[in-house]
């Protein structure tokens, strides 16, 4: 009875606050509390398996999920058979290989570098500007300027197979990015840890034969990357421009925040590009957009424009490859 009457007047008191007070404490939570599913960690494309099982060491063993996503996409950006990502990355159009990462953790820290060069691990150099700076996004001369004072060494990034191909390239100098192809490889991978923790991690040497200076999304928070530890997290893959113009991965995660499920918020977002790409008189076919998204409860979703996207899935039941479900 005593417990009763406690019940009913903290009840009380409770609707009595959100009645004088318009910013209610569950419009800013996800709507379904789904059963707990961590550790995960999900990633982009194929290589995202061989990525996730670096992050799972980390996962499996309590890490936390930022040591998880950044040894996890190490890995993809050493190795030299992926041609959009660190090391062996395609170079731009005068033949420079210049890379973009990011990362965000779960408490909003976030590092960004952009057009930097000659370093194995701009992840790492991102994380270091998160930090060890007082700022968020350091870009070419001055990134690499950093990285070398924080002990990364120089590195030669443009291997010899990439180095064909851009010569052959050259002979036509058209910068028509083959959908799927030459797009294709930016790894992003967002992890949830043993915590209930979420960060994310996102890098790539980004459009094929690009003009030198070329940004795309992948280090630009809110658009290759975005974490919101009481919501979820979503990274991107596919043309920059496009997810730059909506903001793709913060649109991902507020729509997670208004209550649709990971799959649905990418659904939604991929929509929003579709739309926005026929209104400015564009071929969507010509275009490749893919997004993964992870709640807080480690239900996971991901979308693409069209065929041929597919991301990698790790927890303690295993590790999966998908192809993912496409608008077109
Ligand atoms: C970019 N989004 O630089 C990157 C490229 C990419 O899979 O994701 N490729 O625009």
């Amino acid at each position: 009875m005593e417990n009763r009457r406690k019940f009913i007047k903290k009840a009380g008191l409770l609707s009595a606050l959100f009645a004088f007070n318009p910013w209610k404490a569950e419009d800013y939570l996800p709507k379904e509390i789904k059963v707990s599913r961590k550790p995960i960690v999900i990633s982009t494309w194929d290589f995202g398996k061989l990525a996730n099982q670096e992050a799972w060491k980390v996962l499996s063993q309590g890490g936390t999920a930022l040591d998880a996503v950044e040894k996890g996409v190490q890995y993809t950006e050493a190795d030299p058979t992926e041609r959009s990502v660190g090391y062996g990355g395609r170079p731009d159009r005068d033949g420079k290989v210049t890379l973009d990462a990011c990362i965000m953790d779960e408490n909003a820290n976030i590092g960004s570098v952009a057009c930097l060069e000659h370093i194995m691990h701009p992840i790492s150099v991102a994380r270091a500007v998160m930090e060890k700076t007082p700022h968020v996004l350091l870009v070419g001369e001055g990134a690499l300027e950093f990285a070398l004072s924080q002990g990364f060494t120089k590195t030669n990034l443009l291997t010899p197979e990439s180095e064909k191909e851009w010569k052959e390239w050259l002979k036509k100098s058209e910068y028509k990015p083959v959908v799927n192809i030459e797009n294709h490889d930016t790894i992003g991978m967002v992890a949830l840890d043993a915590n209930g923790n979420l960060s994310g991690a996102c890098t790539t040497s980004g459009m094929a034969y690009k003009m030198h200076g070329r940004v795309g999304d992948s280090p630009i928070i809110g658009a290759g990357l975005f974490v919101d530890n009481e919501v979820g997290a979503a990274t991107a893959t596919g043309h920059g421009e496009e997810v730059l113009r909506t903001c793709g991965t913060h649109l991902v995660v507020e729509l997670m925040r208004q209550g649709k499920s990971p799959q649905k918020a990418c659904e939604e977002a991929v929509k929003r590009i579709y739309h926005s790409i026929l209104k400015r008189g564009k071929n969507p076919k010509d275009i490749q957009i893919g997004f993964i998204a992870l709640d807080k409860n480690g239900e996971t979703g991901a979308f693409c424009l069209q065929p041929g996207f597919s991301y990698a899935v790790q927890h303690e039941k295993g590790s999966t490859l998908l192809a993912s479900k496409s608008l077109l």
